[in-house]
C-alpha cells in the first residue's frame, strides 16, 4: 500500500471540514409513486415502490433499498436519509423483501447466499432476487441511464452487500451501510460466542411473530428486571416463545461456531470487490460494528480496481443518516458530521460512478477521529503503516502504564466475586426496551458514563497517569487477559475508556466523565476453539484475547486512560452460568453458580491490552 501525501491528507481534512465545496445542493424535486410486484425466478413477487423525478427530462440511474422493514408509500425518505442523493436526481426504488409486509414468499432471517454456495442459480436467496430486481428495473422502468446504485443500513445494509456478491452487470455502485458480517462473532446476536440476549430475543420476536413488526410487550418497564426474572435461557421458549420463532429455535440449536452461522458469516462468499463499494461504520454502533469493518477487510484481499472504500464516523447504529450529527449522548463533535458524509462523501460517490459526475472527494479510508474531532485519510483502514503497538499492563493499585509489570510473585492479582443473581448492567437501569416506543438509552449506550460501573466490587480498575500528551490510537485493540476462575466457565468484558480531567473546562458537566472508545466481551468456554467449547479448569490460569475491535481516537493530553474488567453485561449479554454446561441455551436455574474471578499482573502473567499508536 503506497503511504498517503501530506498533500493529499491535508486537501480531504480541508474539503471535509471547510464546508462542503464541490457539491452544489439542487432542490429536492416531488416524485411521481408506482408501486408494482416485481416476479423473480421462482415465480415469487416482491412489493416494490417506484419513485421517478416529476417531469424527469432524462434519464436517470436507480436507487435501490431492499429492506424487510417496509417499503415507503410516502416521500419523507427525500426530505431525510437520501436529502442530498434525491437532490441529486435519481429514480429510487424500496422493495420489501422475501416474506416481508406485502411481499410474497418466505422470510428467512439471513438467508445464506446458497445460490453462490451452491453454485446453483436455480436456487434463490438475497443474491438472486437483488439480481432479478435490477434485471427488471433496467428493462421496465421508463428513463432509466441503465445503472444502478443499491444502498441501505444494517439489514438493508446487508443485502446491499448481497447484491454484490454475483451482482448485475447493471449494478454499478453498492454502499452498505452497518452492514452486519457475522452474527456469532461480532454483530446483533452474538460477540465472541456470547449471546446478545436483549438484541437477539426482542429482534427474532419482532421480526418473527408475523410478517410485519411486533414488539414483545415486556409487563416491566427495567428489562434488567425481567431478564434477571426470567432465569435460565431454558425459560424462554418455555415460558414464552413456545418453539414459535425460527430464530430463537436456531439460537438454542447452535450455541457454537457451527456451519449455520459459519455458512451465514460473509468471509465465506465475499471473495472480491466486484462493485465500487462504499462501507461505513459507526465507531459507537450499538448493533453492527464488527461487520463493516470485517466486510471491508474481505473485500481489501482482492481488490484488483481499487474500489473498495471505508467511512469510520462518531456514529451509533446508522447515526449518519440522522439530521443532527454533531453529538452522540452527551459527546460533541464539533459540527454536523453526518450531513458532512452525506454532503462530501455518500452524494458524490454515487454521482461519480452512477453518472460520470465529479471527481473522488473521498479516499480509501475517511475517518474521524474522536478526541480531536478531525477527519483523518488514509491509504488503508487500519493505517497499521503509521502506528506501533504498545501494551497498557494492569499493575498493582490499580495502575496502568506501558511499563511491564516487575512483580515476580506469580500470582499476583485483583479478584471479584462474579455472581449470576446480581450482574452488572450494561447501562444505568431502568434499561427500557431496545426499541421501547416511549425510548430507550439504546442508541446511545455505548458513550454513556462508564463512572456507574466503576463503583462496583465486581468491576475492576486500572487507569493510568494524567497523560503528558495527546496520545492516538488508530485500529485494532486487543486485551490479554492471564485468569482464573473457581468456576468451570467464566465471562471476560474488556473496555479501554477515555477518563476526561476533573477540572474540564470546556464543558464543566464532563469533568472526570469515562469514555468508552473500544470494548467486548469473550466467552471464556471459547478460548481453545470457537467451533468446540471446553470447560476451564477451576483455578487454572488461562489467558483470554479478546479483540476489542478498532476505534480512531485521540486521548488528549491530561486525560487518563483507563481500563475495566467486569463478568457481565446484562441483558445484552446473557449470564454465563458459570458452571460449563454443553449448551448455555438449554441451562437450568441451578447451573447458575458464583465464582471468584482473578485477573493475574505479574511479570510472567502480564495481563494487558494492546493498543495501535499513532506514531508517523
Ligand atoms: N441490527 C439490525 C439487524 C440487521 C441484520 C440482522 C438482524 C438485525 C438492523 O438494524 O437492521
Amino acid at each position: 500500500m503506497k503511504r498517503i501525501t501530506a498533500y493529499g491528507f491535508f486537501i480531504v481534512v480541508l474539503v471535509l471540514a471547510a464546508g462542503f465545496q464541490g457539491h452544489t445542493q439542487q432542490p429536492v424535486p416531488a416524485f411521481d409513486f408506482t408501486s408494482v410486484m416485481v416476479p423473480m425466478r421462482d415465480g415469487v413477487k416482491l412489493n416494490t415502490h417506484i419513485f421517478a423525478p416529476k417531469n424527469q427530462t432524462s434519464p436517470l440511474p436507480i436507487i435501490l433499498e431492499r429492506t424487510p422493514y417496509q417499503a415507503p408509500a410516502g416521500q419523507g425518505w427525500a426530505q431525510g436519509k437520501f436529502k442530498e442523493l434525491a437532490a441529486d436526481g435519481y429514480i429510487f426504488v424500496f422493495q420489501d423483501i422475501r416474506g416481508r409486509f406485502k411481499s410474497e414468499g418466505q422470510f428467512v432471517m439471513q438467508r445464506a447466499p446458497v445460490s453462490v454456495l451452491k453454485n446453483d442459480p436455480k436456487l434463490i436467496d438475497e443474491v438472486t432476487d437483488a439480481y432479478d430486481t435490477i434485471e427488471w428495473l433496467v428493462k421496465n422502468v421508463p428513463n432509466n441511464n441503465g445503472r444502478a446504485g443499491i444502498i441501505g443500513i444494517s439489514y438493508p445494509g446487508w443485502t446491499a452487500m448481497m447484491a454484490t456478491i454475483a451482482p448485475h452487470p447493471a449494478l454499478r455502485a453498492a454502499s452498505p451501510q452497518a452492514s452486519p458480517a457475522d452474527m456469532w462473532m461480532g454483530d446483533d446476536f452474538h460477540h465472541n460466542g456470547a449471546f446478545r440476549l436483549s438484541y437477539g430475543f426482542e429482534y427474532a420476536t419482532m421480526m418473527e411473530t408475523n410478517k410485519e413488526q411486533a414488539r414483545f410487550e415486556f409487563d416491566k418497564y427495567d428489562t434488567y428486571e425481567w431478564y434477571l426474572k426470567l432465569g435460565a435461557l431454558s425459560n424462554v421458549n418455555e415460558k414464552y416463545l413456545k418453539g414459535k420463532i425460527p430464530t430463537w429455535n436456531d439460537f438454542v440449536e447452535h450455541p457454537n461456531y457451527d456451519q449455520f452461522w459459519q455458512e451465514q458469516a460473509a468471509a465465506r462468499y465475499l471473495k472480491q470487490a466486484r462493485v465500487p463499494t462504499l462501507n461505513v461504520a459507526g465507531w459507537w454502533d450499538q448493533e453492527d460494528f464488527y461487520g463493516p469493518v470485517k466486510i471491508y477487510e474481505e473485500f481489501e484481499k482482492n481488490d484488483p480496481q481499487k474500489q473498495n472504500f471505508f467511512v469510520g464516523g462518531p456514529w451509533n447504529h446508522g447515526g449518519w443518516a440522522r439530521a443532527d450529527g454533531s453529538s452522540l449522548g452527551k459527546i460533541q463533535f464539533g459540527a454536523n458530521i453526518s450531513l458532512q458524509y452525506r454532503q462530501q462523501i455518500e452524494a458524490p460517490f454515487f454521482a461519480y460512478y452512477l453518472k460520470d459526475k465529479g471527481t473522488p472527494t473521498w479516499k480509501e479510508a475517511n475517518v474521524f477521529e474522536t478526541g480531536s474531532n478531525q477527519w483523518r485519510s488514509y491509504d488503508q483502514w487500519p493505517p497499521t503503516y503509521k502506528t506501533d503497538t504498545r501494551r497498557l499492563h494492569f499493575q498493582a493499585n490499580g495502575k496502568l502504564s506501558f511499563d511491564a509489570p516487575k512483580d515476580l510473585s506469580r500470582q499476583a492479582a485483583d479478584s471479584y466475586i462474579s455472581d449470576p443473581a446480581n450482574p452488572v448492567p450494561y447501562r444505568p437501569r431502568p434499561v427500557e426496551a431496545t426499541y421501547d416506543p416511549r425510548g430507550s438509552g439504546w442508541g446511545a449506550w455505548l458513550v454513556g458514563d462508564q463512572r456507574f460501573a466503576q463503583g462496583r466490587p465486581d468491576v475492576l480498575t486500572w487507569e493510568t497517569d494524567p497523560l503528558t500528551e495527546d496520545m492516538t490510537i488508530s485500529g485494532n485493540v486487543i486485551g490479554h487477559l492471564f485468569a482464573s476462575t473457581t468456576g468451570s466457565d467464566a465471562d471476560w468484558i474488556v473496555k479501554l475508556i477515555d477518563v476526561y480531567p476533573e477540572n474540564y473546562p470546556k464543558d464543566v458537566k464532563m469533568g472526570g466523565y469515562q469514555l468508552m472508545v473500544a470494548n467486548e466481551v469473550f466467552r471464556g468456554r471459547f478460548h481453545k476453539s470457537f467451533e468446540k467449547p471446553v470447560a476451564l479448569t477451576p483455578n487454572a490460569i488461562n489467558e483470554f484475547a479478546v479483540d476489542m475491535r478498532h476505534c480512531n481516537h485521540r486521548f488528549q493530553k491530561g486525560h487518563k486512560i483507563m481500563v475495566q474488567v467486569q463478568s457481565s453485561w446484562f441483558p445484552v449479554i446473557d449470564r454465563n452460568p458459570q458452571k460449563f454446561v454443553p449448551n448455555i441455551f438449554k441451562a437450568t436455574d441451578a447451573d447458575y453458580i458464583k465464582a471468584t474471578h482473578r485477573i493475574l499482573r505479574s511479570k510472567q502473567f502480564a495481563s494487558h491490552v494492546s493498543v495501535p499508536v499513532m506514531v508517523r
